[in-house]
């Protein structure tokens, strides 16, 4: 699946993806109100991945869900809504309206620069497990928390997230960039989130670290480029994978590199899907 607000802001971006060999779509986060996103450069590449701060555009939850529910019979996959909630009351709305239509709930926690949003909110473990808990009360089906690549901060609040149904690792890391001429940073949020190539080998010792301290399912994500960056994944003890960055740079066209170069592996290594999912840590 992509990864959330990567080619999936606008319902017809979601519609070309599931074109591709995704099991699943997963959406732009989703606020409670309107957001117009921040002024650009919103987006940039540095030598070790790239930066965003596209500030949450989005039309509003209520707006959101008109659209979508406009071309619902013209999805064949799974929809994956990501929403990002300030506080449990709004969350557990936005929950509740998209439960004839999303197949999961992904509840951002980690968005690294935005105000009383993603990280804001992960901050505060008391707001963060009571939002979790509203959208569990407002929605049947599984409920992801997409978490931060902060370790000690991630491992000191994971036994109070035992309501959510699957883990997501991990948003992008906050960083900067700055123009040495202009003398200052570059994005005009100054700060963003890195992602891509650099995001990698962060996001997979987390996953391997809590694939050992809980149960619970993990979709592995940050800088798969290639089939063996998913086997990484994998190995590690993730049941799932998603694509951001590279999309940017590949289109979608890398779902079936990335299918195709693991079904490879697979059969050269005479092992199950199943099978490879944390066996790193059998060594
Ligand atoms: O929209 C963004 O700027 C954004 C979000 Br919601 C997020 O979760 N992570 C990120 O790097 N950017």
């Amino acid at each position: 699946m992509n990864a959330s607000g990567v080619l999936s802001q606008t319902v017809s971006l979601l519609k070309r993806l599931q074109e591709a060999e995704v099991g699943a779509v997963v959406t732009k986060s989703i606020t409670y109100e309107e957001r117009k996103g921040y002024e650009n450069p919103t987006f940039i590449k540095i030598n070790c991945g790239y930066l965003n701060a596209m500030g949450l555009p989005n039309p509003g939850f209520r707006e959101f869900l008109k659209e979508l529910s406009l071309c619902r019979d013209e999805f064949k996959v799974p929809i994956i809504v990501s929403i990002a909630p300030s506080e449990p009351k709004q969350a557990r709305e936005m929950a509740t309206t998209f439960k004839n239509i999303a197949s999961a709930i992904e509840i951002n926690l980690s968005c690294p620069h935005s105000e009383k949003l993603g990280l804001e909110v992960f901050n505060d473990a008391k707001l963060t497990e009571s939002i979790v808990k509203n959208v569990k009360d407002g929605f049947d089906k599984p409920v992801f928390c997409k978490l931060p690549p902060y370790r000690n901060e991630v491992l000191g609040i994971i036994d109070s997230l035992d309501n959510c149904d699957a883990f997501v690792v991990s948003n992008t890391i906050r960083a900067m960039k700055i123009d040495i001429k202009a003398k200052k940073p570059v994005l005009s949020n100054k700060f963003g989130g890195l992602s891509g190539k650099a995001l990698h080998p962060i996001s997979l010792a987390l996953v391997f670290e809590l694939y050992e301290k809980t149960k619970k399912p993990i979709i592995g994500v940050g800088g798969v480029e290639s089939w063996e960056d998913a086997v990484e994944f994998f190995l590690a003890g993730a049941s799932a994978v998603q694509v951001g960055s590279v999309l940017e740079k590949k289109g979608i066209t890398i779902f079936k590199e990335l299918v195709e170069g693991l079904e490879k592996y697979l059969k050269e290594e005479r092992i199950s899907l199943e099978e490879l999912i944390g066996l790193a840590h059998d060594s």
